[in-house]
């Protein structure tokens, strides 16, 4: 032990440490307990209310598997879903699993150079999506700096869900394969099955390197033992109207949903009244919600009018959620237990969890982010002097577990940032842990800006902002906002003699990024605040945002 080691503080679980089953492959461990539940409900289409059993759901991936590798997928190929959340979503990402390929999930409202870098950087090789999306699939006429994609059905594969356009293929290619022709393959733990985009603590997204053994036992922590973290049962109607593109819901929600029986209910987007007709319908018991869903929940007059009995657990994860918000939300769903998960995809993404979910359940306070996972250790470091603190003082939280990413792809540089050599990973985020090992969190040190919840990188749309003719310099910083949390905000320093809107800036961005990422607000400047290394001072600028009277 180095004596760092020996003297860090160091918080654990309140429930003991598990066996985990990390060394099977993610669909394995997944479908485990298959045979216990075959005919119950595993995917319900909230829209068509079409079922899918535990057993068709399991068939269905393993055809999918086939005509993947039918199309020429082998083992660590990576694949993009770039879909809603639709029945189709979980064969591809199953499907794939089996032969051990990749998916990287990306949301289908990107522009086309959104898409396409994520996909450049992935090296996917085929994307199974939607015909409406296909046109941004072969836009030649984008920004991305004079590269365009490559072309559908020579380069690369396209499958669409609905009738397919011109040179793409119908999903039915995969889902009615023959699941015997399934390849051979061996599937090590450390291979990678998942491969979400973040950009972390700083800079542009990268890909994040899940691996089976991440993904299984970040599931492991939440929903395996005598007494799980996140209970579900087996007769338990989980709501998915998170999108799984993103890591929450793709693995709080469908995958540990999956290894417990449970039903997942999928919502394509987000709409209050037929959410609430849906909860009524199926009988939702498990909701997992983002802030602005618990806003709509807590405030919205039309829930008053549908009955949410059965409701037990609200699980809100993925930014803040304000106390006066939790107790309000307590006043429509009495019966239920509130709470939060903080995770980050980095982190598998699940780094604690309110213990008021167990089986056995603690009691916990309003306000507070659950606590650490098990079979993990979480520490708060100073982030001046990287000094581990005790209980009620706030620093970085950093984490360690088998659940955390392997690294990001292809960037040696970022995961040494962010993991280090004795294997934390920093979180950027400031929080403290109270006596009673409840973890809240109370600032971030890192750049990131979250619109409910998703994540918008200010590096991407300061490298848009510069890239304009007229622009010299930019800095692009979060505003706090009742409805989305946090907003982004641009300080933008004009270009000498050029004459540029604060409207012409906004559209500018607009067309280029997707609804989330757009500027609320352009703050033209003479010059950005940069520390003598030439990092932008985002303190100096959120505070200047905070107190309106110095811009
Ligand atoms: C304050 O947001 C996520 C993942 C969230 C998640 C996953 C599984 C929540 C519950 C769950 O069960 O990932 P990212 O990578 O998009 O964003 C990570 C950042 C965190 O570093 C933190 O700054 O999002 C913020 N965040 C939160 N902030 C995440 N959860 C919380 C939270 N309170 N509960």
């Amino acid at each position: 032990l180095s004596s760092e080691t020996k003297f860090d503080h160091v918080f654990r679980s309140k429930l003991p440490d598990i066996p985990i089953s990390n060394h099977l492959p993610l669909h394995t461990y997944c479908y485990e307990k298959l045979s216990s539940f075959p005919d119950k409900p595993c995917l319900i289409s909230g829209s068509s209310g079409k079922t899918y059993t535990f057993s068709e759901t399991h068939l269905i991936a393993q055809k999918t598997a086939a005509g993947l590798s039918n199309l020429g997928i082998k083992k660590g190929d990576v694949i993009m879903i770039l879909l809603q959340n639709c029945a189709e979503f979980v064969f591809s990402f199953m499907g794939a699993s089996m032969i051990g390929a990749v998916s990287t999930t990306a949301n289908p409202f990107y522009t086309s150079a959104e898409i396409f870098k994520q996909f450049k950087a992935a090296r996917a090789k085929l994307i199974i999506t939607q015909s409406q999306y296909v046109d941004k699939l072969k836009d030649t006429n984008n920004n991305n700096n004079g590269e365009n994609f490559p072309k559908i059905g020579e380069d690369f594969k396209v499958i669409t869900i609905d009738d397919p356009p011109e040179n793409c293929l119908h999903f039915t290619v995969l889902s009615e394969a023959n699941e015997n022709e399934i390849p051979e393959v061996s599937i090590d733990p450390d291979d990678p099955v998942a491969l979400p985009f973040s950009s972390g603590t700083t800079g542009l997204p990268k890909g994040v390197v899940l691996t089976h053994r991440s993904l299984i036992t970040s599931v492991a922590q939440q929903v395996d033992g005598e007494n799980p973290n996140l209970y579900l049962k087996d007769d338990d109607v989980v709501l998915c109207v998170l999108p799984m593109f993103h890591i929450y819901s793709l693995n709080s929600v469908l995958l540990c949903s999956l290894r417990a029986g449970a039903a997942v209910l999928l919502m394509q987007k987000f709409e209050i009244g037929t959410l609430l007709e849906l909860i009524q319908r199926h009988k939702v018991s498990v909701a997992a919600v983002v802030p602005p869903l618990v806003l709509a929940l807590a405030k919205n007059p039309m829930v008053a009018q549908f009955d949410l009995s059965s409701i037990r657990v609200v699980l809100s994860g993925a930014a803040p959620l304000g106390k006066e918000l939790e107790e309000a939300l307590r006043g429509r769903v009495p019966q239920a237990v509130l709470g939060q998960g903080y995770g980050m995809t980095e982190a598998g993404p699940v780094l604690s969890m309110c213990l008021g979910f167990a089986k056995q359940p603690f009691p916990t306070k309003s306000g507070s982010c659950g606590t650490v996972v098990r079979n993990a250790e979480l520490k708060v470091i100073d982030p001046e002097t990287g000094c581990s603190l005790g209980y009620n003082q706030p620093g970085e939280i950093c984490i360690r577990g088998s659940q955390i990413m392997k690294g990001y792809l292809n960037d040696d540089a970022a995961t040494a940032a962010t993991i280090d050599v004795e294997g934390w990973l920093h979180t950027g985020d400031i929080g403290y842990v109270d006596e009673d090992d409840e973890i809240f969190i109370v600032d971030r040190v890192k750049e990131i800006i979250k619109f409910k919840g998703f994540q918008v990188p200010p590096a991407e749309l300061e490298s848009l902002l510069v890239s304009h003719p007229s622009i010299a310099d930019a800095a692009v910083v979060p505003q706090k906002d009742e409805a989305a949390g946090e907003v982004p905000v641009a300080f933008v320093v004009r270009s000498n003699g050029f004459e540029l809107t604060e409207e012409a800036v906004k559209d500018f961005i607009a067309k280029q990024v997707v609804f989330y990422k757009r500027l609320h607000k352009v703050h033209f400047v003479h010059a950005i605040p940069k520390s003598p290394s030439g990092k932008i001072l985002r303190k100096d600028l959120r505070a200047k945002l905070a107190a309106p009277t110095t811009l």
